[in-house]
């Protein structure tokens, strides 16, 4: 199936080279998509100049830095309208092993035809390496409160390495994604869900950035918190409207049983 990789960039030029090696020698049929919110340190003239190179690569230049979610939204919707079938989101910091993005494509295209293939630090197999056990807690303790409140029986639901169908993509409402930072990864995970999509988690193992300097900040974290509890909280709201409405039915079903019984004791006095 006809793949494209998107990789979104800020600052990212110690790194990047090395990305799209990986990609190009690890599966080397697909496409990648650099999208980048033009970086200071001109990492989107250097996509420019391996884009020049190779018929492979291309670049989405943005014109400002705002955010994980909606560079990724962008990388999706020229992915869309250029045909390809299975979308992959990929980090350009040498996170990402790319010979573990092989293997998610391999997956993706496997007989159950899932609609998300998400590649997992936490199911058996999977493994971060040169992580402190704060982040290792921060990541597994984000994860156990995002299934405490959205039930999404997902394993990594923040992980940022994985590959969409492009025909759920395509069945999305893309416009409802709030994100703009990591919580964008929790957010498509949950749209996917929502929508009965198949959702599976492949094992990889998640390194620590080569070079360069993590963007997660203490706002983005926040900003995926609150949104995870309101969506919890919109979730129990739901169950509990529901909850009532089947407790205001079975009342009346009981009333009208009573009052049936009463009316036929009446008539066979
Ligand atoms: N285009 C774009 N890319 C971003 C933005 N924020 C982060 N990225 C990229 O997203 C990927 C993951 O970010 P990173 O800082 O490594 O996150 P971490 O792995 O959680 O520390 C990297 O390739 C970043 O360059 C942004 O606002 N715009
Ligand atoms: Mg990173």
């Amino acid at each position: 199936m006809k793949a494209l990789v998107v990789i979104p960039t800020y600052n990212e030029i110690e790194t990047l080279a090395g990305a799209l090696d990986g990609v190009r020698r690890e599966a080397p049929a697909a496409h990648v998509l650099v999208v980048d919110d033009d970086s200071p340190d001109g990492t989107g003239a250097l996509a420019d100049a391996r884009a020049q190179a190779d018929d492979h690569i291309h670049v989405l230049h943005r014109s400002e830095k705002n955010g994980l979610g909606p560079a990724y939204l962008a990388g999706f919707s020229w992915a869309l309208a250029s045909g390809y079938e299975l979308i992959c989101e990929m980090d350009a910091d040498g996170s990402h092993r790319p010979e573990d993005l092989a293997l998610l494509l391999q997956r993706a295209q496997m007989a159950d035809e899932p609609d998300l293939v998400i590649g997992s630090r936490w199911v058996c197999g999977g493994a971060t390496s040169g992580w402190d056990a704060k982040r290792v807690a921060l990541s597994r303790g984000g994860n156990l409160y995002i299934n405490a409140w959205l039930g999404l029986r997902v394993k990594d639901a923040t992980a940022g390495f994985r590959v969409y169908r492009a025909s759920t993509l395509r069945r999305l409402n893309l416009g409802e994604v709030e994100a703009l930072g990591y919580g964008f990864q929790v957010n498509m995970t949950k749209l996917v869900a929502d929508a009965g999509g198949r959702i599976v988690e492949m094992p990889i193992t998640f390194r620590e950035r080569e070079a360069g300097r993590s963007k997660l900040s203490g706002g983005i974290f926040s900003e995926e918190l609150a949104l995870v509890t309101k969506w919890g909280l919109a979730k129990r709201g739901g169950q509990l409207a529901a909850l009532a409405g089947s407790a205001r039915d079975g009342a009346r079903n009981m009333l009208r049983r009573a009052r049936g019984n009463r009316r036929d004791q009446k008539r066979s006095r």
